[in-house]
């Protein structure tokens, strides 16, 4: 086992890596940037580094700085917790080269799965049930076309190097296509500094449901179910749930057949996610796969009991799963709600000071965040202040509690998204588990049909 890991995160995720930690006896190293000195995480950790200025670029994506901290403080591991350096085959290479263990999978798995186009090979001849749309990366304008002609307008031209929702074009027609594809592909030169594009069939109404996987370095993979991540806003989630009100036992047993299949074609190992379109008709696609640790990890954690970023940490230790597919148990019901530090209705960020930071706990109430009466949200880094989640025997129990905790939830001297969560958990669509992608466009346009962005 690791004596030592350095966390490359900030926030609520560098804090729950701490506490992995601390459980498992290992001693930590945070980093943190000249805007974090403050921080929890680097107050909580047993030695601190600061790595740079406030920008991210200049210090949590700085790699240089995050090595040269790791070999200064002899740590043995590295975990990147999620975005920053989380994704970066490059990053995970340097930390091999310099004999630091990466805590995720393996370099060439991340590259693999960070082109989308290649993913969708890679699960397509894994027997996976993919969007139709191209094979790989899409050529010239004229094979677009012709296979926009095959698969039937609407389709979806997404970056490849993107993912997440980024870069993304919908084309209704032959005009539109011709249009979409400049646009995707200028967006996807000027964000990742890759221009390839592929094409995909377009589902309306989707919904969105991803499964975790878990795998050993002997070749070992189980998955831990479904979290329905539905309700989000611009492609950042708001809400999310295990299990799926829309996946049945047999769906479950089918989608978790794929999402396995396709995990191991890759070789995966430790902890990811695989994502998948559930449409309307009760049909389900593969879109892409996660190699981090995911925000919503939590609602997974809560109904299998499992420690999502121990088994991480295990894992990469070259620990062996030492349980099978049928050791694992689901229990009742989990929610997440996240709340960001932005106007409920504008969305507009909002940094600043927290004067008050109140939170009920109460039986099935986890709140997993860095924040504090007197800490600051930094105008640096992602909004997010707190997630809460809430676990029950049934789904009404875990929201009735999730109603609960909001109610009394006070966060003064920022604006917060509290409002907006309180409103979708008492939302009859939500409480009926009548929700897609476009349930909260629904809901903000006050029930009219979904304006669609892209
Ligand atoms: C799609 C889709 C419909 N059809 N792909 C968004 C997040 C990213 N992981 C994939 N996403 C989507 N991919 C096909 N083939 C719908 C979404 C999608 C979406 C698309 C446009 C505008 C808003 C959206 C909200 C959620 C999901």
């Amino acid at each position: 086992m690791f004596k030592k890991i350095l966390i490359a995160n900030r926030g609520e995720i560098a804090l729950r890596i701490l506490w992995a930690c601390r459980e498992l006896g290992i001693s930590t190293v945070a980093i943190h940037s000249e805007a974090d000195t403050d921080a929890l995480h680097v107050r909580y950790a047993d030695e601190d580094v600061c790595i740079g200025p406030p920008r991210s670029s200049e210090s949590y994506l700085n790699i240089s700085s995050v090595i040269a901290a790791a070999e200064i403080t002899d740590a043995d591991a590295i975990h990147p917790g999620y975005g920053f350096l989380a994704e970066n085959a490059h990053f995970a290479e340097v930390c091999e080269a310099c004999k630091i263990k990466f805590i995720g999978p393996s370099p060439a798995v991340i590259r693999q799965m960070g082109d989308k186009a290649k993913a969708r090979e890679i699960f397509e001849t894994a027997g996976v049930p993919t969007v139709p749309g191209s094979r790989g990366v899409l050529g010239n304008e004229v094979e677009a076309v012709a296979l926009a002609r095959k698969i039937g307008y609407p389709v979806i031209v997404k970056a490849s190097a993107g993912g997440g929702g980024r870069g993304m074009r919908i084309a209704r027609g032959e005009e539109d296509l011709r249009s979409a594809i400049q646009t995707a592909k200028n967006e996807a030169k000027k964000a990742f500094d890759v221009a390839d594009v592929y094409l995909e069939k377009y589902i309306e109404d989707p919904r969105h449901v991803e499964f975790q996987v878990l795998g050993d370095e002997r070749g070992n993979l189980v998955h831990l179910g479904e979290r329905e991540c539905s309700i989000q806003r611009r492609h950042q989630k708001l809400v999310e749930e295990s299990p799926s009100t829309a996946v049945s036992p047999t769906l479950r047993k089918r989608m978790a057949e794929a999402a396995l299949a396709g995990a191991r074609a890759v070789g995966y190992q430790n902890a990811g996610t695989v994502e998948f379109l559930l449409a309307p008709d009760g049909k389900f696609y593969f879109i892409e796969m996660n190699t981090r640790i995911q925000v919503e990890h939590p609602v997974t954690e809560m109904v299998t009991g499992l420690d999502l970023v121990k088994e991480q940490i295990r894992l990469a230790a070259g620990e062996p799963l030492g349980y099978t597919q049928e050791d694992i148990r689901w229990f009742g019901h989990a929610i997440e709600c996240r709340v960001n530090a932005e106007d409920s209705e504008s969305f507009i960020p909002s940094p600043g000071r927290i004067t008050t930071f109140n939170i009920s706990g109460g039986p099935g109430v986890r709140v997993d965040s860095a924040a504090h009466a007197d800490g600051v949200i930094s105008p640096y880094y992602d909004s997010l202040v707190a997630k809460v989640i809430t676990h029950g025997n049934s789904r009404l129990e875990a929201g009735s509690r999730m109603r609960r905790l909001l109610d009394l939830m006070v966060v003064e001297g920022i604006k917060t998204t509290i409002p907006l969560l309180r409103r979708i958990i008492a939302d009859p669509d939500f409480l009926q588990g009548r929700i897609s992608t476009h349930y909260l466009d629904r809901l903000l346009s006050g029930g009219k049909p979904a304006a669609v962005h892209s």
